[in-house]
């Protein structure tokens, strides 16, 4: 992916669980910073939104993916196709969970 435009993460929250769970955060070494964002789109202009939180229903999941919710990978560090990064999400009941992203250009790869 180009130099330092920053770059986008997908992926789909499973919440297994018997409670609801909400994400209020995360982070990871490859990036500067990590966002939760959300894109919208009005009269045509595509906008992107930065969100506090998304609520993952109990044995309910939630996706992230093009077009609508993701995180967003702000100074991205060294972020190579075919490299795992590893992402933690951050929990409002204080738990997280660490996972390993893919990295993979515009086109998908
Ligand atoms: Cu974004």
């Amino acid at each position: 992916m180009p130099g330092a435009l920053p770059a986008g993460g997908y992926f789909t929250l499973a919440n297994p669980g018997p409670k609801p769970v909400t994400l209020i955060a995360a982070q990871s070494p490859a990036c500067g910073s990590l966002m939760l964002h959300m894109t919208h789109t009005m009269g045509g202009m595509t906008h992107m939104m930065p969100v506090d939180k998304v609520d993952v229903p109990a044995g309910g999941s939630f996706e992230f993916k093009p077009g609508s919710y993701h995180l967003m990978c702000m100074e991205p560090k060294a972020l190579k196709p075919g490299t795992t990064v590893p992402v933690t999400l951050k929990f409002a009941d204080g738990t997280s969970l660490t996972a390993s992203f893919a990295v993979k250009n515009a086109t998908g790869k």
